[in-house]
């Protein structure tokens, strides 16, 4: 349901057109199930929160300090200046304690059942003594500023198991934005002592071949439906997965699931494993009734002694870590040069007669690039 625009509460009720700003209601709910104190019961906000020091951050962070686990995301999901500094800092000093856990992304459709599984799969985690951190990365928060996987309750049991930290999406920003964030957080988590870090992702936009980016096994979540399934899958996604499994293989639809394992086992065949020396293979399992669950954490085991005995794992963090540091680098001189007041200035004219085939691309990009390096002395 969409929720009406309101004017936050520091406007005044007779506020005009001068108070521009206007917030969306929260989702009903927490997050994915999480509990929600209602405004009613919850106690008086503090009149302020004691700023936390850079050691604070850090020492909350290794002495797995739930509420300063919290309080450091905020910080790094901020986007002040001071924000970043500070949580630039906290990251380099955690950095040591960090890269312990097991980092799986999850996709798949919505209503594949992906927080359902997550639910399953992180409560046979916790009996077992792990401790698991669920993140979110949904490109539509980013749009909407409340998360689409917010108004879905799917994570009932996970929420309340005091070995689990669930994190909503950060919202706002760029894709790019919300990759930053993502992966800081998980670092954060590892040094909190988190050893499986599970991301949720909603198979939409370039969100998965994202998080594909930022983890160690990918999975991939489908089901069973009308028509042709392989031929549903949105091309390219299967090429990034280490393991594909079908949900909702129970009741009446179990055959049918099985069915379609087989269908996707041979599909496979054809295809070129994402990690080399792995065979990606296809499952079954039930979110809802647990069958399965057990056998695709084996298959996650698994990989990992066979990745890290081979040197792969470790190879594969180490080139996910240099193409992070490539593409903040390159986002970071657009962002420069497209804010420059000489670019600005040139930009549209320069865009009209690229548009209008007065200019050619490439000497278009070279006068905007000249202009970009011309020092203060070089003659206009
Ligand atoms: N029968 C059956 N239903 C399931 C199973 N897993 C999930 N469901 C149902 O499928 C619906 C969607 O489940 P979610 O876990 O919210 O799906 P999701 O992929 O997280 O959805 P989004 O977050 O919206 O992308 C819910 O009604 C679940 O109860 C399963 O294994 N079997
Ligand atoms: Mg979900």
């Amino acid at each position: 349901m969409k929720k009406p625009k309101q004017k936050p509460d520091w406007v005044p009720a007779a506020g005009g057109k001068e108070y521009a700003t206007t917030i969306l209601a929260g989702v009903d709910g927490g997050h994915d199930g999480m509990d929600r104190q209602s405004a009613a019961t919850s106690p008086a906000p503090s009149p302020r929160r004691k700023n936390l020091s850079l050691d604070d951050y850090v020492q909350g962070v290794l002495n797995k300090d739930r509420m300063v686990l919290a309080r450091t995301i905020t910080l790094i999901e901020s986007n002040a200046r001071h924000h970043l500094e500070l949580a630039q800092g906290v990251l380099k000093e955690i950095l040591p304690y960090t890269g312990k856990a097991i980092r799986v992304g999850i996709t798949g459709v919505p209503g594949a059942g992906k927080s359902t599984f997550i639910d399953a799969l992180g409560m046979m985690l916790c009996k077992k003594g792990s401790r698991v951190a669920v993140l979110a990365v949904d490109p539509s928060s980013s749009l909407s500023h409340g998360s689409i996987m917010g108004d879905k309750t799917r994570m009932e049991n996970l929420s309340r198991e005091k070995n689990c930290f669930i994190r909503p999406s950060p919202s706002g920003g760029a894709l790019g934005g919300v990759a930053r964030k993502t992966r800081e957080t998980m670092l954060v988590c590892e040094a909190a002592g988190f050893d499986v870090i599970l991301v949720e992702t909603v198979g939409v936009g370039q969100s998965e071949s994202m998080v594909s980016t930022m983890v160690d096994f990918f999975l991939l979540l489908t089901l069973t439906g009308a028509g042709d399934e392989l031929q549903n899958i949105k091309k390219g996604v299967i090429e990034l997965a280490d393991a594909i499994l079908i949900n909702k293989a129970d009741g009446d639809n179990k055959i049918a699931a099985q069915r379609v394992r087989a269908d996707f086992d041979q599909a496979l065949h054809y295809l070129s494993s994402v990690t080399e020396g792995w065979e990606t293979a296809a499952y079954c399992c039930s979110a809802l009734t647990g069958e399965g669950i057990a056998e695709i954490w084996d298959v996650i085991e698994s990989f990992r002694q066979q990745t890290q005995a081979s040197g792969l794992f470790q190879k594969r963090r180490r080139q996910q870590s240099l193409n992070w540091l490539e593409e903040m680098v390159i986002e970071q001189i657009k962002s420069n040069f497209y804010e420059n007041p000489k670019i600005q200035n040139m930009r549209e004219d320069i865009e009209r007669r690229v548009s209008d085939g007065e200019l050619p691309v490439t000497a278009a990009a070279d006068l905007l690039l000249q202009k970009f390096y011309a020092t203060k002395d070089d003659v206009d």
